[in-house]
């Protein structure tokens, strides 16, 4: 299995010195290309009194405005391209579920940092040369499919151009081409898994070896169940459409102790989710992220919701690491006063005995109070027994854990809703 050591392009041999260097040179010219580029952020910088050479330090940077998703969309459709229309080789767009979708663009060259970065996270991944990529990911306009395809052949990998959904296909491609790497949601993983064992094939008998997941927050737990029942091994990808897409940080397979941020192409900060303050190195907060090498589209520090924290570089790397993400500031439920994260949910049920990777959220109002009933679905030959124990697990599990009384629900196996990519945990049935 490879090592941190065997990150792709050489720059993990840079010394934090010239990284830091590196940084401060590309900050720079970002921010300079923004102000001059952009009309939103000539404004922004002009209404918050800096100017691009106020940037001495990286620390600097938190003398400037943040941006965030409402500022994109404002400028719908092309509103924050920094260059000529006919200079844009792609576009890409996340949907959301509000109002009008994000677009981003890319040059040729932000094409190439593309490819580059996810293939250097592939090798961090354990990906080589020649290994077959089998890409889960939807293509389309959301960043998934195109970012892992693109980035496994810069690598020197057979790409297999799956995308997302028509699962019992999926099994029997896996079977009949023999990838050795999958990149897919870790949800829709598991709705692979079923659909192995539906077939009456051992998930443990592939030739796939690892696992990259990511465009959704999953945990340790959630790690330990898709290695042992896939027997291989599960990374962390990290990534957003603001930004670039996939491949903004990767863990290694041989540690799994954090996300290296590529810090040579973004630049990452904690901020306090609630005020925006700047936090000190090693608090938990809010990740924001400034592009660094971006031409079609800068963007100066993105609030991207995700909460996490960083950690320093490793002796084989100067970049510094982000702690997975297991929860978005937006994703936070607050129950009767208490904050609750879907991945705290995911840790609990995860850990019940007879119960299946599978549950939902669901909010419902009576009165004035809201209430959480957590809906999780019994594995096959689950006893009655096992079944009855597992809601006295999980509401004590929620109460002691979390500090917060919810319902428990075990529904009947392959009763609850799959994923077929990005999975959504909370169904909200309180009246608007
Ligand atoms: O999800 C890009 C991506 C594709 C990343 C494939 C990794 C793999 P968006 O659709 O713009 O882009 O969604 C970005 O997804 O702000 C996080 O909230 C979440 N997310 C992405 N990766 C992870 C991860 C893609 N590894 C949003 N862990 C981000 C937790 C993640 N959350």
């Amino acid at each position: 299995m490879t090592g941190p050591r065997d990150l792709l392009d050489g720059a993990e041999r840079m010394s934090r010195e010239e990284l830091e260097a590196l940084q401060l040179r590309r900050m720079r010219a970002t921010l300079r290309h923004a102000y001059e580029n952009v009309d939103f952020y000539r404004r922004a910088f002009d209404a918050a009194a800096v100017a691009p050479e106020d940037c001495a330090s990286l620390a600097d940077i938190a003398r400037f405005p943040c941006t965030v998703k409402a500022d994109l969309r404002e400028n719908y459709p092309f509103g924050m391209f920094a260059v000529p229309e006919s200079d844009i080789r792609r576009i890409h767009a996340s949907s959301g579920t509000t109002g009008l979708p994000t677009v981003v663009g890319y040059t040729e060259r932000d094409l190439e940092t593309w490819a580059e970065v996810v293939a250097r996270s592939l090798r961090a991944a354990g990906a080589r040369p020649g290994h077959k990529v089998h890409v889960a990911y939807g293509y389309g306009l959301f960043t998934g499919g195109l970012g892992a395809h693109y980035g496994a052949e810069r690598l020197g990998c057979t790409v297999i151009p799956a995308s997302g959904g028509m699962t019992a296909r999926q099994v029997r491609i896996i079977q009949d081409f023999r990838p050795e790497i999958i990149m897919v949601t870790p949800s829709y993983m598991l709705t692979l898994l079923d659909e192995f064992e539906r077939q009456g094939v051992d998930p443990r008998s592939t030739s796939l070896k690892v696992g990259v997941f990511g465009a959704e927050p999953w945990t340790e737990e959630m790690r330990r169940e898709i290695e042992e029942r896939f027997a291989i091994d599960a990374v962390d990808i990290y990534g957003l459409s603001e930004i670039i897409g996939p491949g903004v940080a990767q863990e290694c397979a041989a540690t799994k102790d954090g996300l290296h941020v590529w810090e040579d192409h973004f630049y990452p900060e904690i901020v306090d989710p609630i005020t925006g303050e700047a936090l000190p190195e090693g608090a938990h907060g809010e990740l924001v992220l400034t592009s660094l090498t971006k031409e079609a589209m800068p963007v100066i520090r993105y609030r991207t919701r995700d909460l996490t924290r960083l950690l320093p570089g490793t002796a084989a790397a100067p970049f510094r690491r982000m702690e997975k993400v297991t929860g978005r500031s937006d994703d936070m439920i607050i129950l009767r006063g208490v904050n609750l994260f879907p991945a705290q949910v995911e840790e609990i049920v995860l850990r019940t005995p007879g119960i299946a990777p599978h549950f939902q959220l669901r909010l419902t109002r009576e009165g004035r109070m809201d209430h959480l009933t957590v809906r999780a679905e019994a594995r096959p030959g689950a006893t009655p027994e096992q079944r009855t124990e597992a809601i006295g697990l999980i509401s004590s599990g929620v109460k002691d854990g979390i500090g917060v009384s919810v319902a428990v629900e075990i529904v009947d196996p392959e009763t609850l809703e799959r994923s077929v990519g990005k999975f959504k945990r909370i169904v909200d049935a309180r009246p608007s």
